[in-house]
């Protein structure tokens, strides 16, 4: 109550509005990403959330990736939703009648007391506990938040750079476009024209009673989706077998981000982290070798059954900025293309449209087809600012901070008005502005 979200913030700010959001969609142990539309746990959301929160509570902030961490499965993954068992079945589609965690999961180690999705979210969350615990090392210490994490995040890192190598070029694939977090994207138009939707009438999306249909995905995409996801369970979330394997830029730099945390936590708890940061920096060649293109100066996705880079310029091709080790030439080129025509960043657009504003698939409004996205922009904001890009990042911080205020938290926004879209008081949007702000 009042005494954690008390902020010495004049009532009405931007501070106190965006501490509300996040005490509004507090459930007692996590947070859901908004009320209506999400109303369970996400996987990268809370790793944002976090994010976010250590700035009006530490302890919440570290519960958040507790709760998380606790529905992880014996084989590393951290599933992309863990259930409210307090929610209705039919508040969101895919639920856990879908997934069928606890029994189809059962030989990859699905824990019997929660219920989960069985496909995962991009690796952000050894990036946030090391940011919670540096908001409060010493209630960190206390509590031994670090030590009690650290074997966990281990675990999450190994499943991906094991299991999920599927090109066998040292990069972790996704296999189900709800993987990495960018549900539409036009990137997985290509791979996903391989799978043979399930009927319309065979499943009941849930998201159209909240969200206007034409920003949303469409009943086709929804159809490929369920069918991925059903094969997938069919085959016990055994990996290696599906139709969809895509390396994607924006998992695998989260997941070089993270792994440069873990080597920090690593030495926090007493080791040198050495074997970790050089891990990353293999990783970091690899996602060059794999995804960089030179002519189109930026970097892509790469169709690991359909072999070759995917052509489309998505914003997840712009995420490894965040990455330190990127060749000087690599983040020069990477700045050009994101400040020319395909993403206007600081001329035609606000933050950083989800796709390129000249693709043939651009749509200002739908989902991830176009608008502008608050985490992709915080992460870039961050990028800019690792590589001594202090006015871009400065003018990137302004935009965000003043849209997010305008939209009213929004899910997302039009690129080039502003105008809120999908849902309102949406918790990472809050919780990345409460980060911003400090
Ligand atoms: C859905 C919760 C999730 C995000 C994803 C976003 C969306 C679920 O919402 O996916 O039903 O479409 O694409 O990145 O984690 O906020």
């Amino acid at each position: 109550g009042a005494d954690v979200y008390d902020p010495a913030a004049p009532a009405g700010s931007l501070h106190r509005r965006a501490a509300r959001v996040l005490e509004d969609n507090w459930t007692g142990t996590s947070t859901v990403p908004s009320r209506g539309l999400y109303p369970h746990q996400w996987s990268w959301d809370s790793a944002f959330i976090a994010i976010g929160l250590r700035h009006l509570s530490p302890l919440r902030a570290q519960t958040e990736l507790e709760t998380l961490l606790d529905a992880q499965w014996g084989d590393g993954r951290i599933p992309h939703i863990v259930f409210n068992p307090s929610v209705p079945l039919d508040a969101y589609f895919p639920s856990p009648d879908f997934w069928r965690s606890s029994t189809a999961g059962h030989a990859a180690g699905a824990p019997r007391t929660v219920q989960t999705s069985g496909i995962v979210q991009p690796p952000v969350h050894a990036l946030a506990a090391w940011l919670v615990h540096q908001a409060d090392p010493g209630l960190s210490r206390a509590r031994g938040f670090l030590p009690r994490l650290y074997p966990r995040l281990a675990a999450w890192h190994r499943y991906l750079l094991h299991r999920r190598d599927l090109g066998g070029g040292g990069l972790a694939s996704v296999v189900h476009p709800w993987e990495q977090g960018m549900d539409n994207s036009p990137c997985w138009d290509a791979p996903l024209a391989r799978v043979t939707p399930a009927p319309a009438r065979s499943f009941r999306r849930a998201d159209l009673d909240h969200g206007a249909p034409e920003d949303r995905p469409t009943d086709l995409d929804y159809g490929r989706y369920v069918c991925l996801a059903t094969d997938y369970r069919d085959g016990a979330y055994a990996d290696g077998r599906g139709d969809f394997a895509v390396e994607d830029p924006a998992f695998n730099a989260l997941l070089i981000t993270s792994e440069h945390a873990l080597a920090r936590i690593a030495k926090e708890l007493g080791a040198t982290g050495t074997a970790r940061h050089a891990r990353a920096e293999r990783l970091t060649a690899a996602l060059v070798d794999r995804l960089w293109d030179p002519v189109e100066g930026m970097f892509f996705c790469r169709d690991v059954r359909g072999g070759g880079l995917i052509p489309e310029r998505g914003v997840s091709g712009l995420i490894p900025l965040l990455l330190p080790t990127l060749s000087r030439d690599i983040t020069d080129t990477l700045l050009r293309t994101a400040g020319g025509p395909h993403f206007g960043l600081g001329g035609a657009a606000r933050l950083v449209p989800s796709y390129d504003l000249t693709g043939e698939a651009f749509d200002p409004h739908r989902y991830w087809r176009g608008p502008a996205w608050f985490n992709t922009a915080w992460l870039i904001e961050r990028g800019l600012r690792l590589h001594g890009e202090r006015g871009r990042a400065d003018a990137l911080r302004e935009d965000f901070l003043s849209t997010a205020g305008t939209s009213g938290f929004a899910e997302y926004v039009d690129p080039y008005t502003g105008e809120a879209c999908g849902s309102g008081d949406f918790s990472w949007t809050a919780a990345l502005t409460l980060d911003l702000l400090h």
